[in-house]
């Protein structure tokens, strides 16, 4: 048998210690009786919250300090400062750390804290996160400090999601090499022969300096890699003893290589043909997009190339690609009728002409094509062009008949210049008739959709369409983006909100790593507050979780945004794997007093997400579980948002 421990022998054990080192202080004059605080439960002395300072201590802190040592020359991280300015770069989010701590204080007290703005965050992956969202706003990239080893190793989920998203990053992990000199414990601890290691594989480029000029070189290399589409995120060890050195004048003199920015690699002429005479041939062409509109004028060109062939365009949603609102934007079952399909930027080619349901027969997956036999397909996509070995973000391989490695946005202008001069004039009648068709069932499909949510309209906790509609209702007036919608909300946002713009919609992580849309909704908010925009996020609860400090980093950096909750109070994406697991093998599944199967659920306790933000510097309410009172909330929220400061709506949602 075991002995039970008796928590007041223990107590007493820990108090004998107290009292001895409460007696050797008494000894001095000091202790608990001279602090004048009294003891609350027990008659042993209470060990004092300070112990005096011996003679020795007490000598050094009132004592003149030896002059310190100082730095006899320009910082190497001063020039660094230098040539990080002349690329434009407004923030960086950053968790601060040693290993880069030359840097950072040439950032600040050299660099002004401007061009790029320091904004402290309490999670490298945030950090990364926030640059990820920012950028899909402001089209411009964000950099980030990491500490060597340990801080990469946090950053390293959200680099992979922006890897997978094809999303220009700058990160830059202190380093410190130097192991003949570098101290000992946790500096060592800290540092690696080679960081960049750990991220190479869903990196575009990495690179570790060893000279301030060789600094210069790499950093706008890093900078150009990663906005040469396909864009992507680079690294760089930046040592700290480069940092920390002076600049030695060895009779070079150090420059700063200008930035000029490469243009996007466009489609061969002879391919582009070729697509062009199979879309203007075909009877239903179908137009997919995924990546392809990767700046505002992409949206434009892609209703010029579908206004031309009259053909629909099914949006996969990693961008704001085509107007939801334009009539030739069609739900993904009109490729089964297909007989040409151009995609573009597509992630996932296969998956688009192909449907796979989970637990076949054998309780593995089993395929089934969705398309006819003999259906064309033509791929752009500059994706082609950085495939790596490791890691699988090129899916399933998917055989195509016309191949082009190339941006589509860049090719998008050659391609609809070839079908211009390829549409002969006696088939324009037909491509109307076409046009006219489409309208007619879009129409159809808005009815049927706006049907469909009304569905459990007045259920509670509430539903995923009113969640989303009322939303909608309450930011309708304004210029709004909405800047995550995490977890699963049935794509709602994308089936009734009017989106246009290029900000109304900015896809999702890439990687579909969980705890992404919190600090990348947060980073897209900073590029619209510059921007004069209204930012709301739909924020499901097991993604808050994985960070949620980065709630702090917005109240501390006035970063407005209306996150409201979808609060289905678990995995709930994980419910139904271990739900339908447990269906096939004919097994009750095990809730453990929970609402789902063990392990999947976020409740008992229930977390105030309310309180949660506000002890974080936000307006906040909740639970909000009555779906009458989500309209006056969120009208509420709204107007705390357009003051300047954050808010979050804790909503208790359905499932999905
Ligand atoms: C980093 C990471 N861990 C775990 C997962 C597995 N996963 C996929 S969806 C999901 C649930 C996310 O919960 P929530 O954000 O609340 O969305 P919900 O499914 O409830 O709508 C999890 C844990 C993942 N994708 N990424
Ligand atoms: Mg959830």
């Amino acid at each position: 048998m075991t002995r039970r421990r008796d928590p007041k022998v223990s107590r007493r054990r820990f108090l004998s210690g107290a009292a001895v080192a409460g007696a050797a202080v008494t000894a001095q004059g000091t202790g608990y009786a001279a602090t004048g605080a009294e003891s609350k439960s027990d008659d042993l002395p209470r060990i004092p919250s300070a112990v005096r300072p011996d003679a020795r201590v007490a000598a050094a802190e009132v004592g003149t300090p030896k002059e310190m040592a100082k730095d006899n020359g320009a910082a190497g991280s001063d020039f660094m400062v230098d040539v990080i300015k002349t690329l434009d770069i407004e923030y960086l989010p950053c968790n601060p750390a040693s290993s880069f701590r030359g840097i950072h204080e040439s950032l600040i007290n050299y660099g002004g804290n401007k061009k790029p703005e320091f904004l402290t965050c309490a999670h490298e992956e945030s950090a990364v996160a926030m640059c990820h969202g920012y950028f899909k706003v402001a089209g411009k990239p964000l950099m980030t400090l990491v500490h060597g080893t340990v801080g990469l190793q946090h950053a390293a989920m959200a680099v992979y999601n922006a890897w997978c998203d094809r999303v220009p990053v700058i990160i830059m992990g202190g380093n410190d090499l130097d192991a003949a000199h570098r101290p000992p414990g946790v500096p060592t601890f800290h540092s690696a022969q080679d960081i960049n290691a750990l991220v190479r594989d869903f990196t575009k480029w990495d690179d570790t300096p060893v000279s301030p000029q060789h600094f210069a070189q790499s950093f706008v290399r890093m900078y150009r890699t990663a906005m040469t589409p396909p864009y992507g995120p680079v690294m760089m060890s930046l040592d700290a003893g480069l940092q920390q050195e002076p600049i030695r004048e060895n009779g070079e003199k150090l420059y700063i290589p200008r930035y000029v920015p490469s243009s996007p690699p466009q489609g061969d002429s002879g391919a582009v043909k070729e697509a062009a005479r199979l879309l203007v041939g075909a009877e239903r062409p179908v137009i997919v997009v995924d990546r392809a509109a990767r700046t505002p004028n992409g949206i434009k060109l892609l209703v010029e190339l579908a206004e031309l062939l009259q053909a629909p365009v099914v949006d996969l949603g990693g961008r704001m690609n085509f107007p939801r609102t334009h009539y030739l934007s069609r739900p993904a079952n009109v490729i089964n009728n297909a007989d040409v399909i151009i995609g573009l930027e597509l992630s996932d080619f296969w998956a688009v002409v192909n449907s796979y349901i989970d637990n076949g027969d054998h309780g593995i997956g089993f395929n089934e094509s969705k398309i006819k036999p003999g259906t064309k397909l033509i791929s752009i996509n500059s994706v082609e062009l950085i495939t790596k070995s490791n890691y699988q973000d090129f899916q399933r391989f998917q055989v195509v008949d016309v191949q082009m490695p190339a941006d589509a946005e860049a090719t998008l202008p050659a391609l609809i210049e070839a079908v211009k001069s390829a549409v002969p004039n006696d088939r324009k009648a037909a491509f109307d008739k076409r046009g006219e068709t489409i309208r007619k069932a879009s129409a159809e499909g808005h009815v049927n959709q706006r049907r469909i949510a009304a569905i459990a309209w007045d259920a509670s906790p509430i539903s995923t369409a009113r969640l989303s509609m009322e939303i909608y209702g309450a930011i309708k007036d304004l210029d709004w983006s909405l800047v995550a919608s995490e977890g699963n909300v049935s794509n709602w946002p994308n089936r009734l909100w009017p989106m246009e713009k290029h900000y109304h919609w900015l896809g999702r992580s890439g990687g579909y790593g969980v705890g992404y849309g919190a600090p990348a909704s947060i980073g897209a908010a900073l590029a619209n507050r510059d921007a004069g925009r209204f930012s709301v996020s739909i924020q499901s609860d097991g993604d808050l979780m994985y960070a949620p400090g980065v709630l702090w980093t917005a109240a501390r950096h006035k970063i407005p945004l209306l996150a409201v909750m979808h609060n289905n109070r678990g995995y709930h994406q994980e419910v139904m794997h271990l739900q339908r697991l447990a269906n096939f093998r004919d097994r009750v599944s095990n809730n453990g007093n929970d609402a789902s199967p063990i392990g999947t659920a976020i409740e008992n306790p229930d977390i105030e997400y309310h309180k949660l933000a506000e002890s974080m510097g936000w307006w906040a309410k909740g639970p909000i579980k009555d779906p009458a009172a989500l309209g006056p909330a969120l009208k509420e929220a709204v107007a705390v948002v357009r003051s300047g400061q954050p808010a979050l709506l804790n909503v208790w949602t359905q499932p999905r």
